[in-house]
């Protein structure tokens, strides 16, 4: 396990550390996409095809965000105090559109795939958070023109925000932690392959095996409330 006491942790996470706030995941039986064509819903020519249908997608997980059954959980908890009290740098880069990391008190979340509580122009490209409904037919604040509004969400095809940051963070890192992803997609995949570059030290925690298992020098394995809550006891003990 480490053996050392890290000078900056970087996390990466995914759908799986809120699959137990209620969250479905995507690519799990049951999960987001088992009703829904991915690209219908999430790639830009599927939202010039039919912005209603990706509207209503995007509405319906904001008003479940928002709704009194969504709450972080004790893995969002633990990363938050990890965040507060470690006494090295902490930077939690995450995947997920939900805001439950800041909920929980975590602060400087990298969102790199968006956030779904916010809108952008389709032209002016500015970012409005927005947390009620959006409609085709709603009139943009920014540009006043109608159909101009989409969600702030990073499609395929697309190019993740904040990338020059995430690889700062990357490149300065000497403990990384996956919680909760597949590595299925591109680029977050790759970053356990970046950053062993530079020697740095790789966990991950998911509660099976991944595509990308191999990449890691640690894994946990277990829901990430039991295994992240325990993770961070663990580094807060290191002296
Ligand atoms: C638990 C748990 C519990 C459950 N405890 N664990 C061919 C080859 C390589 C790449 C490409 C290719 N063709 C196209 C690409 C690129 C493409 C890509 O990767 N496609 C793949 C499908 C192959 N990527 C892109 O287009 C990206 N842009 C891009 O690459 O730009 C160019 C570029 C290149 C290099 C550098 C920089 C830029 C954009 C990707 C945008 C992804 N967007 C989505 C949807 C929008 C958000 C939304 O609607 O919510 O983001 S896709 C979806 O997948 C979402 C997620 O953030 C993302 C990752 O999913 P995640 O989090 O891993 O969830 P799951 O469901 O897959 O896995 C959950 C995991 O949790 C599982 O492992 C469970 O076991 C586990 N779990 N319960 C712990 N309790």
């Amino acid at each position: 396990m480490i053996d050392f006491k890290p000078k900056h942790i970087v996390f990466l996470t995914g759908a799986g550390i809120s699959a137990e706030s209620g969250i479905k995941t995507f690519r799990d039986s049951n999960g987001l996409w088992e009703n829904h064509d991915i690209l219908e819903v999430a790639s830009p020519s599927g939202f010039d095809r039919n912005p209603e249908l990706v509207h209503r997608f995007y509405n319906l997980r904001r008003t479940q965000l928002l709704s009194d059954e969504v709450h972080p959980n004790e893995a969002h908890k633990a990363l938050a105090k990890l965040q507060k009290e470690y006494s090295g740098k902490v930077t939690i880069i995450t995947q997920n559109v939900d805001n439950l990391h800041e909920e929980a008190g975590s602060e400087d979340v990298i969102h790199m795939h968006g956030e779904l509580i916010k809108m952008r122009c389709k032209e002016s490209g500015k970012v409005l958070t927005k947390k009620g409904d959006i409609q085709p037919d709603d009139k943009c604040p920014c540009c006043l023109k109608v159909g101009n509004l989409r969600p702030n969400i990073v499609w395929f095809g697309e190019y993740p925000m904040h990338m020059d940051r995430i690889e700062k963070e990357l490149n300065s890192c000497d403990l990384f932690i996956s919680i909760g992803t597949s590595g299925q997609v591109y680029p977050a995949a790759m970053f356990v392959n970046l950053v062993k570059l530079n020697g740095t030290y790789t966990i991950e925690a998911n509660i099976e095996e991944t595509n990308v298992s191999d990449n890691f020098d640690d894994h946990l394995v277990g829901p990430a409330t039991q295994v992240v809550s325990k993770l961070v006891e663990d580094i807060l003990s290191i002296k």
